[in-house]
């Protein structure tokens, strides 16, 4: 006797499609095939439904104090509107100031995560090199934390790794299986821009997108790709926007460099003419919103394999904390300035959806990509395969139920992240996960969450050396 049996699904992995039941027995998948309705405690009819290993959510920003603000949820809150969107898994980031140490940073986030309701991991974060700071490399290695994040802009904010902070942290990484990740904008050049700005008096939300242009991601996205080929070292890149990046991953490549490129759903399907509006401060990220060429780059990107991972980089900030340090002027219109304004967008439980939409529905890309860029991708270059990531025996039974018939319009009421405006308000999707099943319990179902706070266990990750020896993650 099974304890849940889905049945006639079509069951995605990265490499194929293939109608059957999936057993399941406690936490884990007990076998995939054909088994008679009388074997399960519970069935789920699954006809005409596509079953995807859960998502995995490796980029978000939750309760992370940063310019002034801290986000709109608890970890609980974030775990439930990650469910909602066939999210069983979640990582973030240490919280760093100069002088912390990177070790107990990281594990005093792994403990706020506790409340969670799915399972979750942590990076380590690198805003320093001092010799205490890299010894403790090896030390989050070992407790199953082995990927390090660097920003190479936010200086003014105290976040900023230097270039010496980046190779020294690379090194180290190399030596334990570790792989830095890097937040790649220069920081000069954005704070030069950002000057000119200042002395024109004009810090508009469109003069945002100009100091942060597409060269200024470039320049550090080819700068930390030569600091990995100068070590020798595995490099992950984070929400990247553009073809210009990418054609420097695409020569990296070539010279078998494992360079792994992430982008988020949001570069894909909004654009820089959001901050035309006068609320265009909601959409202030970093990097900004690029254009609809960028964003066909980015989808060639993801056809030919030069992207091989997706992440939200959810920073759920409500209207309150987006406008905190702003004025307005007489008229009641803001007075624009977007150096007062917190980077970041909420996402977490649409970047499924939106996958699914413009890439599967639109026939940009199959429902297996979408498979390996939310969940096997992940688990693989993070740590946690075949743990999480792909529907196999033994493995984790994370699994979301998709109705790609199903059609939604996005607007926050239909989602579940606690803010009162929404980016894609009205954006119709085509495509929609339907039911999310954690460690074989069921999260959500029929529009309802079931899940339990403190259900998510931290999870222990150790990266396949292959991975970071070589280009790929077959
Ligand atoms: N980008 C954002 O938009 N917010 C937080 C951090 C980041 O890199
Ligand atoms: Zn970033
Ligand atoms: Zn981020």
């Amino acid at each position: 006797m099974y304890d849940l049996i889905i049945k006639n699904g079509f069951v995605v992995s990265p490499s194929s499609t293939v109608k059957c039941d999936v057993a399941v027995n406690g936490r884990k998948i007990a076998g995939l095939g054909h088994y008679d309705e009388s074997e399960g405690k519970r069935v789920i009819w699954a006809e005409g439904k596509y079953v995807l290993p859960g998502v995995i959510e490796a980029h978000m920003h939750c309760q992370a104090p940063f310019q002034g603000c801290l986000g709109a949820n608890s970890f609980y809150e974030q775990s439930v509107s990650a469910a909602f969107g066939g999210v069983t898994m979640y990582m973030d980031f240490a919280n760093m100031g100069k002088g912390d140490s990177p070790l107990v940073q990281a594990l005093a986030r792994a403990d706020e995560m506790k409340e969670s309701a799915i399972d979750y991991s942590v990076h380590g974060k690198f805003v320093e090199s001092t010799p205490e700071a890299i010894a403790d490399i090896e030390k989050m290695a070992d407790q199953g934390i082995p990927t390090f994040k660097m920003f190479m802009t936010y200086k003014k904010e105290g976040v900023m790794s230097d270039d010496e902070t980046m190779l020294k942290v690379f090194e180290k990484a190399k030596q334990v299986g570790g792989l830095p990740m890097v937040h790649c904008e220069s920081n000069g050049i954005a704070e030069t821009n950002i000057e000119k700005c200042r002395e024109k008096d004009d810090m508009s939300w469109v003069n945002f997108a100009k100091c942060k242009p597409v060269i200024c991601e470039a320049e550090a996205f080819a700068r930390a790709v030569y600091f990995a080929q100068c070590v020798g070292n595995a490099l992950l890149v984070v929400h990247t926007t553009n073809g210009e990046a990418l054609n420097t991953a695409r020569r990296a490549h070539e010279k078998g460099t494992p360079l792994y490129v992430e982008t988020g759903p949001h570069y894909l399907t909004l654009f820089d003419n959001l901050y035309k509006e006068e609320n265009g401060h909601l959409a202030i990220c970093s990097p900004p919103l690029r254009t609809p060429k960028e964003a066909a780059e980015l989808w060639e990107g993801l056809k030919d394999g030069t992207i091989l991972l997706t992440g939200s980089d959810d920073c759920t900030f409500d209207i309150d904390e987006k406008s905190m340090f702003l004025e307005k002027k007489p008229d009641g219109t803001w007075k624009q300035d977007f150096t007062k304004v917190v980077n970041g967008i909420s996402g977490i439980e649409i970047r499924l959806p939106l996958l699914l939409s413009e890439g599967v529905s639109k026939g940009r890309i199959s429902i297996n990509k979408v498979c390996e860029l939310t969940s096997t991708n992940i688990a693989k270059i993070y740590g946690c395969y075949p743990q999480k990531g792909i529907i196999a025996p033994d493995s984790d039974a994370d699994l979301v139920l998709v109705d790609m018939e199903k059609e939604v319009t996005l607007s926050k009421d239909v989602l579940h992240n606690n803010i009162s405006y929404c980016l894609h308000e009205g954006f119709k999707v085509k495509g929609y996960p339907v039911m999310t099943i954690a460690k074989g319990k069921i999260l959500v179902e029929e529009g309802e969450f079931k899940g339990e706070k403190g259900a998510g266990e931290f999870i222990r990750r150790k990266i396949d050396p292959q991975y970071l020896e070589r280009y790929g993650l077959n």
